[in-house]
């Protein structure tokens, strides 16, 4: 085929040829909605995977790491941002969910209720949630939320992938002392939870975690 010169592709800012979903899947999420409510989301049908974590965790960079995209979800230095339910899809339909950040000490407390609320009546009731992706500071023990999102995917039989995220700041020997005690604490209680040490800095697990998604999604 003849190509065209197109003025807006300078040197060197060519797209990807072809499908740009080609090489991995979650390349080709895009952006769909925000809900402030669940009721505002698509459809309950399908298949859906959610992300959650604690406000600052790093959950919009591992999405933007994991999609190869660097601003498909917006990051922050400002905890306590991200207060909606962002849906992305994938060119198939299937669906990313990025639930709001909870424990940020400073959103009001009728807000935190709020939002508490939101994240349990999505996680109680959405059919096609297929499973969890909890993102968790390799440098920070599980938190009471982690391990009630551990808790609530046992009671509903759905598998936990735990990113162990920011493990660029830990040394390699620190990291895996740190997930193996994270490991330990998912066996103990006997939680449907795999995890993987995360650098969204580095690129670190990142291949290892897509695969992963990509398995909760199938
Ligand atoms: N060093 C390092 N910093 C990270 C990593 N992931 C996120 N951050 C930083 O942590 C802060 C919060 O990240 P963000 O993705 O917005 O967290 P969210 O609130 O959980 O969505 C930002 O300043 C990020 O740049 C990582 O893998 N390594
Ligand atoms: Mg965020």
């Amino acid at each position: 085929m003849r190509q065209t010169h197109h003025p807006g592709h300078a040197a060197g800012r060519l797209p990807p040829q072809g499908n740009p979903a080609a090489d991995h899947p979650l390349r080709g999420a895009a952006f769909v909605l925000a809900a402030h409510r669940p009721d505002q989301l698509p459809a309950d049908a399908g298949v859906e995977i959610a992300f959650a974590g604690r406000s600052n965790a790093g959950k919009s960079s591992a999405i933007n790491a994991l999609s190869g995209q660097a601003k498909l979800a917006r990051t922050s230095a400002t905890p306590g941002r991200t207060q909606q339910l962002v849906v992305f899809a994938l060119a198939d339909g299937r669906r990313l969910i990025d639930l709001p950040g909870y424990g940020y000490a400073k959103v009001p407390v009728a807000l935190r209720d709020h939002w508490r609320q939101a994240i349990d009546a999505y996680l109680r009731r959405r059919q096609c949630l297929r499973g969890l992706v909890l993102i968790s500071d390799i440098r920070h023990a599980l938190t009471e939320f982690d391990r009630q999102m551990l808790a609530f995917c046992a009671t509903r039989g759905l598998p936990c992938l735990v990113l162990l995220s920011k493990a660029d700041k830990l040394s390699r020997a620190q990291a895996r002392t740190r997930q193996r005690e994270v490991d330990g604490a998912i066996a103990a209680h006997g939680w449907p939870g795999a995890t993987i040490a995360f650098s969204a800095t580095t690129g670190a697990g990142v291949a290892e975690a897509r695969a992963a998604v990509m398995a909760l999604l199938e």
